[in-house]
C-alpha cells in the first residue's frame, strides 16, 4: 500500500472518523488490524488557527442524522459534551492519534498548513502496517 502523503489544510475539515475496517468492506491486509492511528508531522503551520480537535468518542449507530449531507463528516454537536483535546501544531511536531475517534482541523486564518502523514494498523499477528 502507498504510505505517506502530503497534505495542505488550510480550510478546515469536517468533523469526522477514519476506519478503514469499517470503510473497506473484506479484509484489507492477509491478517486483522486491532487497532489504528494516525500519524501526521507538521511541516508549515500557519501563524492562527490550524487546530486539530481530538474527542473521547467513536461512532455510535445513533450518529447517522447528524452526517452532513453529500459531506464526508458530522456536524459538531455528534461531539457535544465529549472530553477534547485541541492542539495547535508546531513546526516539526508530530501527532499519533486514534482516528477513529471523531477528530476535525480548524481553518488556518492566513498561511498555509501542511502535513505529511500516514495511518498505522497493529495486526494480530503483531505487525504494523503503514497506509495513507
Ligand atoms: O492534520 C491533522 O492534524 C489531522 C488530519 C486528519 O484528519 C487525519 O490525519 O486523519
Ligand atoms: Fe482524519
Amino acid at each position: 500500500m502507498h504510505v505517506g502523503i502530503v497534505r495542505e489544510i488550510n480550510a478546515g475539515l469536517q468533523v469526522h472518523f477514519d476506519d478503514a475496517v469499517r470503510e473497506y468492506a473484506g479484509r484489507l491486509l492477509d491478517s486483522e488490524v486491532v487497532a489504528q492511528l494516525a500519524f501526521n508531522i507538521y511541516i508549515r503551520v500557519p501563524p492562527a488557527g490550524g487546530e486539530t480537535v481530538l474527542w473521547r468518542r467513536r461512532w455510535q449507530p445513533d450518529d447517522e442524522p447528524l452526517r452532513v449531507p453529500g459531506g464526508y463528516g458530522f456536524q459538531e454537536a455528534v461531539a457535544a459534551d465529549t472530553q477534547s483535546l485541541t492542539l495547535r501544531p508546531t513546526l516539526g511536531e508530530g501527532f499519533l492519534f486514534d482516528p477513529r475517534h471523531y477528530h476535525t482541523v480548524r481553518p488556518a486564518s492566513d498561511g498555509r498548513r501542511i502535513s505529511i502523514g500516514c495511518f498505522v494498523g497493529l495486526t494480530d499477528d503483531g505487525r504494523l502496517a503503514l497506509w495513507s
